[in-house]
C-alpha cells in the first residue's frame, strides 16, 4: 500500500470513527460543548450554584423550574432572563410571576464571564444550573448537553398556550409536551419536579373552595389532606406558601409520586396524571420506591426537555449580560 492510499485509508477511518461516535445530537448540542472552549465552565457553575444552595436551600425550587419554563417558551434560548422596559418579555407574563432567582444566574454568569468572556452562553447557565440544583437537593446527576446560544427577542403573549397551567386536565398535558418533542413518559417523570418547592395558594385555592364555580370543592383530592391545605389557604390568599411535597421539599425524592397516588398532589394537573393509563402506571411503580427508577429517568427526561427549539451554530449569540441582548 503506497503511502497516499495509507493515509487515505486512515482518513476514511478517521471520518467513520469521527462521524459514528461524535457525540452531537442532531440538534447540533453536545455533552462537554465547552471542553476547549471553556474547560472551567461547568466546575465554576456547580461552585457557585454549591455556595448559593448551602445557604439558600429554598432557591432550589425556583431555579429547576426556571430551565422548564425557559424552554417551553421559544426554546431553550434564555429568552426568559431577559428584561423589558416596556414590561412585555417573558418574565413579565402571569406565569412567571412566581419565578425568582434571576440574580443567581447573574452572579453564575459574571463567574464564568470572568473565567472565559463571552463564550458560554445564558441557556446553557440555566440548564447547568438545574442540574446542579437538583444534584445539592440529593438528586442524581446527568450530563448536560450544551452549545446552546441565546435569543434576542422575548415576548410576553407567547407564554400563553405554550406555558400548561396548573388547572390543565390530562389531555391538555398531553398535547402541550407533544408539540415540544416530548413524550407522556417525559411529562410524568418531569412533574417530579414537584417533589422540591413551594408554590402559592393561589396556584390551586380554586380546588379547595370554588372548583366549579359554585363554591364547591375538587373531590379529586384527598380530603384529610384537603382540610390541612384548608387551614393555611384561606379563600382568595394570593401570597401564602405551602411546601409542595410536605417535610421532604428540600430533598429530590420519589415522594411526589407516593403523594399524587394517595390523592394528595397539589394541583389538578398532578391529579390529572392518574387519569392516563402510562402516567398513572408510572406513578403506581415509584410510589413509596426509595430507590426507584425516577431517579435516573429525571436526568434523561431533564436532557429531553433541554433540546426544545435550541438555537446553535450561528444562529442567536452570546450574551455578555444576562437579562440584555448584546
Ligand atoms: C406539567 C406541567 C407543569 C405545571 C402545570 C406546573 C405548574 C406549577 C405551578 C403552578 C407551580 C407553583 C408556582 C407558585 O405558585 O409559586 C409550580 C412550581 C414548581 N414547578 Fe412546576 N409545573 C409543571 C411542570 C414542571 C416541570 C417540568 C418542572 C421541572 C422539571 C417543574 C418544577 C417546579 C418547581 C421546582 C416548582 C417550585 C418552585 C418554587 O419553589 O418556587 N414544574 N409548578
Ligand atoms: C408577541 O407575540 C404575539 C403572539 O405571537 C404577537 O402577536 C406579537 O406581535 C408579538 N409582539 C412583538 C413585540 O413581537
Ligand atoms: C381539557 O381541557 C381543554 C381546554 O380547557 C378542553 O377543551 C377539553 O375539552 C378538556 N378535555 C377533557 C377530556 O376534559
Ligand atoms: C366562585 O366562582 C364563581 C364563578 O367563577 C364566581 O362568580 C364566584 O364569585 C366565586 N366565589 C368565590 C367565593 O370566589
Ligand atoms: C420575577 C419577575 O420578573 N416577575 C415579574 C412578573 O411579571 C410581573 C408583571 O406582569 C412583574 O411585576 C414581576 O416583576
Amino acid at each position: 500500500m503506497s503511502t497516499s492510499k495509507l493515509f487515505l485509508c486512515l482518513f476514511f477511518q478517521f471520518t467513520f470513527l469521527v462521524f459514528v461516535f461524535n457525540p452531537a445530537n442532531a440538534q447540533g448540542l453536545k455533552v462537554g460543548f465547552y471542553a476547549k472552549s471553556c474547560p472551567k465552565a461547568e466546575a465554576v457553575v456547580k461552585d457557585v450554584i454549591h455556595q448559593v444552595m448551602s445557604v439558600a436551600p429554598s432557591l432550589g425550587g425556583p431555579l429547576l423550574r426556571m430551565h422548564f419554563h425557559d424552554c417551553f417558551v421559544r426554546g431553550c434560548d434564555g429568552s426568559l432572563l431577559l428584561d423589558s422596559p416596556t414590561k412585555q418579555a417573558e418574565k413579565d407574563a402571569i406565569p412567571n410571576q412566581t419565578l425568582r432567582g434571576y440574580q443567581i444566574i447573574d452572579r453564575v454568569k459574571t463567574a464564568v464571564e470572568k473565567a472565559c468572556p463571552g463564550v458560554v452562553s445564558c441557556a446553557d447557565i440555566v440548564a447547568l444550573v438545574a442540574r446542579d440544583v437538583v444534584v445539592e437537593l440529593r438528586g442524581l446527576s446527568w450530563d448536560v448537553e450544551t452549545g446552546r446560544r441565546d435569543g434576542r427577542i422575548s415576548n410576553a403573549t407567547e407564554t400563553f398556550g405554550n406555558l400548561i397551567g396548573p388547572t390543565a386536565n390530562i389531555s391538555t398535558l398531553v398535547n402541550g409536551w407533544a408539540r415540544k418533542g416530548l413524550s407522556v413518559k417525559d411529562l410524568v417523570v418531569l412533574s417530579g419536579g414537584h417533589t422540591i418547592g413551594t408554590s402559592h395558594c393561589s396556584s390551586f385555592n380554586e380546588r379547595l373552595y370554588n372548583f366549579t364555580g359554585k363554591g364547591d370543592a375538587d373531590p379529586r383530592l384527598d380530603s384529610e389532606y384537603m382540610e390541612k391545605l384548608k387551614l393555611k389557604c384561606k379563600p382568595g390568599d394570593q401570597k401564602t406558601l405551602v411546601e409542595m411535597d410536605p417535610g421532604s421539599f428540600k430533598t429530590v425524592d420519589e415522594s411526589y409520586y407516593t403523594l399524587v397516588s394517595k390523592r394528595r398532589g397539589l394541583f389538578q394537573s398532578d391529579a390529572a396524571l392518574l387519569e392516563n393509563k402510562e402516567t398513572r402506571d408510572y406513578i403506581l411503580s415509584q410510589a413509596g420506591k426509595s430507590f426507584g427508577s425516577f431517579f435516573k429517568d429525571f436526568g434523561v427526561s431533564m436532557v429531553n426537555m433541554g433540546r426544545i427549539e435550541v438555537l446553535t451554530g450561528k444562529s442567536g449569540e452570546i450574551r455578555k449580560v444576562c437579562s440584555r441582548v448584546n
